[in-house]
């Protein structure tokens, strides 16, 4: 009861989601029986599958294997749709009141599916939400007001509904050539009206240069898009380096750095998103107790809490706010000397987080203005 009652807590605070990647984050039961149906076809074999998809630890270089397997079950545009529409809805149900959804553009010449189909197939899916009503424009710059009202007026029933604002990241995946990468560039571009902010670097961290990614992402930022990178996933100094010295809006992880790369971090205050689940499960750090997050957030480094793949490591965003709470909450001051932790992390310290997140989303200030105010409501009514 008690737990129940905590739980119902964290859940019921509004919450900002800026690391959650699409394909990472489909329902467990959604994947089992899509991947049922192709077994069912003999696309695959279903044993195999769910075997894969129910095991719970997995090195990182397992889940990226995963993720090959659930892109064969997800890479069509019916199903992206569908998908798309159950993780928002599912984000918030949980109160996440802003979510920066990134995805892999993906072409598939066999099914027909280029990179701009993928992405509409996307769209359409923020369109279908049904829950609750999806603000994915960004504002014009005079007005204030949407600069694509069609895309919110599709989803207005005229009664005021439960609100979640979306933005969407292209993800350019480490194995991809710069010619892809700039494909991708140029697409998200185009889709800014759409809600588009931003380009993040992703895929396996041990796949790929930075080099090759390296003028994409320059050409991103010189058009106004906002980057977010993938940093520091397995050791790789020379890399991490690199991609600190780009100065990049906001990095994945940073799991690998060494004393130089913190201080590097450190000054450039670049903020962090922290994926505590996913790290412990891809045992790139060893347990919750050792994370960098403790060090990031005694420094009052910018840092923001976030789900990564909610689907592949079964948690959420209220689960990772639970999971810091009760590592740096209630056994602070068994930490206290070694962490240095002066205040513990209780319910109102994880409030002042996820309020200090709107500082780091990629949209506007109209929208962080908005977003403003429905913590500052949500603070009266916890007082
Ligand atoms: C690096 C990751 C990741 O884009 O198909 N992805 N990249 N590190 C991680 N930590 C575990 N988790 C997910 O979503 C799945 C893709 O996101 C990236 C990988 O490229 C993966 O294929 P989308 O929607």
């Amino acid at each position: 009861m008690e737990k129940q009652r905590d739980m119902d807590w964290w859940v019921s605070i509004p919450k900002v989601e800026l690391h959650a990647h699409l394909n990472g984050s489909i329902r467990g039961s959604t994947l089992l029986e899509l991947a049922r149906g192709l077994g069912e076809k003999g696309t695959i074999v279903f044993s195999d599958v769910e075997h894969a998809i129910l095991k719970d630890d997995r090195s990182l270089q397992e889940v990226f294997k995963l993720f090959d397997l659930i892109h064969i079950v997800t890479t069509d545009h019916k199903i992206l749709t569908r998908i798309t529409q159950e993780v928002v809805e599912d984000f918030a149900a949980e109160n996440v009141v802003y979510l920066e959804l990134r995805t892999t553009p993906k072409r598939n010449d066999l099914i027909g599916m280029s990179k701009r189909s993928y992405m509409e197939a996307v769209v359409k899916g923020l369109r279908a939400v049904a829950t609750v009503e999806v603000d994915l424009a960004p504002r014009d710059l005079g007005t204030g007001n949407p600069v694509n009202s069609c895309a919110i007026t599709d989803l207005c029933d005229g009664t005021a509904r439960k609100k979640i604002y979306v933005r969407l990241l292209l993800s350019i995946d480490r194995r991809e050539t710069t010619a892809s990468a700039m494909e991708t560039v140029e697409l998200a571009l185009e889709m800014r009206d759409l809600g588009v902010a931003g380009i993040d670097l992703s895929g396996n961290p041990i796949v790929g240069e930075w080099a090759t990614f390296l003028p994409a992402l320059k050409f991103a930022r010189e058009q106004g898009l906002s980057i977010t990178l993938h940093c520091g996933e397995v050791p790789n100094p020379v890399e991490i380096n690199a991609m600190l010295d780009f100065l990049p809006g906001r990095i994945g992880h940073a799991c690998f750095f060494g004393e130089e790369e913190w201080r590097k971090l450190k000054s450039c205050k670049i903020p962090v998103e922290i994926c505590l689940t996913s790290n412990i499960r891809t045992e790139t750090i060893s347990s919750v107790d050792v994370h960098h997050f403790v060090d990031l957030y005694n420094a009052e480094h910018p840092t923001v809490l976030c789900t990564d793949d909610s689907g592949v490591f079964s948690t959420s965003l209220s689960g990772e706010y639970i999971l810091a709470s009760s590592a740096f909450g209630r056994s602070y001051a068994f930490y206290e000397y070694e962490y240095r932790l002066l205040n513990g992390l209780g319910r109102s310290e994880m409030f002042r987080l996820a309020r200090k997140a709107i500082e780091f989303i990629f949209a506007d200030d109209a929208v962080k203005r908005e977003l403003g105010e429905i913590f500052e409501s949500a603070a009266r009514k916890l007082d």
